[in-house]
């Protein structure tokens, strides 16, 4: 058996860059004392993501979930109507849903990819709906032509949440080119980071401007507010992790994408273990390594602990068990999420696993596997 790591392996290790460039750009900030309030190095981060990702505008915020709050903002959505969206995100797919005065809708998901199901959504639209909010989990992208469809057919608004999709290209377009609205974070767990950030890509008229005002409590002059806003600027010293880390995210890209074969050429079909795969002609943004244990995933998450490898089950519990949502009528039976929730583990992904430790702990899953006791798995 394999013996414990000797340090902790979580399931990503954030990029950080040089510090000799941190001081030097903290050297830049500490002479012009400016340090927050869309300053000069948030606006080159902002010019620069725009250039990088797309939209017809590009707005960047403090954070991945301010950002999708603004985003809904932005579309203008009627007071407590209905906005359909996927049980298997991070809590503030929905969260953000809630606090802009709108009602999530639950609806289930495609089996191989674990984003919403466009047939699902359908079933799930009255007419109270005003909008979808699909998530490209893990960066496998939506099914975006079926979602174009049903905006086109409902007169509906989309935002997705692309808080996974940094880089993420289908047949060579970007990912924010679909929908009103595409978000992203950038917060320490992602590919590429600022520690804390995010940013909305926006294709509707006008929409740049709602967000900008959303991000700065209405403030358009010391003279005039126009709308009700937050605080949803992010910081000079955050702009600059941001800008540094710029430089080297297709780097990590590049040494993802090499854990990744290891671990593909580990696992893929071994006992009890489903890898899912990207579409043809997906760029992947090398965000997560999610499998599917068919059996005995809580087992393997436990076993994995006491050999210092920490996985994530990145989505359990789903949204809809939430203390806060569990009670919505509309929450519904939602089979094909239930069962993901149960079956996918997130296994550590970063680009210095490529030195021999992702065959490791690929070898380990298998060996946890196959000594597991009766009964256990
Ligand atoms: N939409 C989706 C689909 C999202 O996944 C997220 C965020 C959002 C929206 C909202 O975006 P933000 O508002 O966060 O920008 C993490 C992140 O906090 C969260 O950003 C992310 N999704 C979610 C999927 O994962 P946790 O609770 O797993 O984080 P934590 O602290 O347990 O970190 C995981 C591991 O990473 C740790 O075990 C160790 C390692 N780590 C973490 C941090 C923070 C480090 O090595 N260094 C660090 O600084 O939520």
């Amino acid at each position: 058996m394999t013996k414990t790591f000797a340090r902790p392996i979580f399931v990503t290790r954030p990029m950080l860059p040089p510090l000799s460039e941190v001081i030097a750009g903290m050297e830049r900030i500490y002479q012009s004392a400016i340090i927050t309030n869309m300053g000069p190095f948030h606006q080159e981060l902002e010019s620069k993501l725009m250039a990088i990702l797309g939209g017809q505008e590009l707005v960047l915020f403090n954070n991945g979930t301010t950002a999708l709050m603004a985003a809904i903002d932005a579309l203008q959505l009627p007071a407590g109507s209905e906005v359909i969206t996927t049980p298997f995100s991070f809590a503030a797919s929905t969260h953000a849903i809630t606090t802009q005065g709108l009602v999530p809708v639950f609806a289930d998901l495609e089996p191989d990819h674990m984003t919403l199901d466009p047939n699902a959504v359908l079933a799930k639209i009255t007419d109270k709906t005003s909008c979808i909010l699909a998530v490209h989990v893990y960066g496998f992208p939506c099914d975006v032509d079926a979602f174009s469809k049903i905006q086109a057919q409902h007169n509906l608004k989309i935002i997705y949440d692309a808080a996974h999709a940094f880089g993420t290209e289908l047949s060579g377009t970007r990912i924010s080119a679909f929908g009103d609205a595409s978000v992203f974070s950038f917060h320490a767990t992602k590919l590429f980071n600022s520690i804390e950030g995010g940013c909305v890509a926006i294709n509707t008229t006008g929409g740049g401007q709602r967000l900008r005002d959303f991000r700065n409590f209405g403030i358009r002059s010391e003279d005039h507010v126009s709308s009700v806003g937050i605080n949803g600027k992010m910081s000079e010293i955050h702009a600059l992790f941001g800008l540094l880390n710029l430089n080297q995210f297709r780097d990590e890209m590049a040494k993802r994408s090499i854990v990744r074969d290891i671990y593909l050429s580990e696992l893929n079909g071994w006992n009890d273990i489903v890898v899912p795969r990207q579409k043809d002609g997906v760029k992947s943004s090398q965000q997560y390594f999610p499998i599917r244990l068919l059996r005995g995933r809580d087992y393997v998450y436990t076993t994995l602990k006491s050999y210092n490898v920490f996985t994530r089950r990145y989505f359990h519990p789903l949204i809809s068990n939430f203390d806060c949502y569990s009670n919505l009528t509309t929450a519904g039976v939602l089979p094909v999420a239930e069962r993901a929730g149960r079956e996918v583990l997130c296994l550590p992904f970063y680009g210095d696993l490529a030195d021999g430790t992702a065959q490791e702990i690929a070898r380990l899953i298998k060996s946890i596997i196959a000594e597991a006791p009766q009964g256990a798995l």
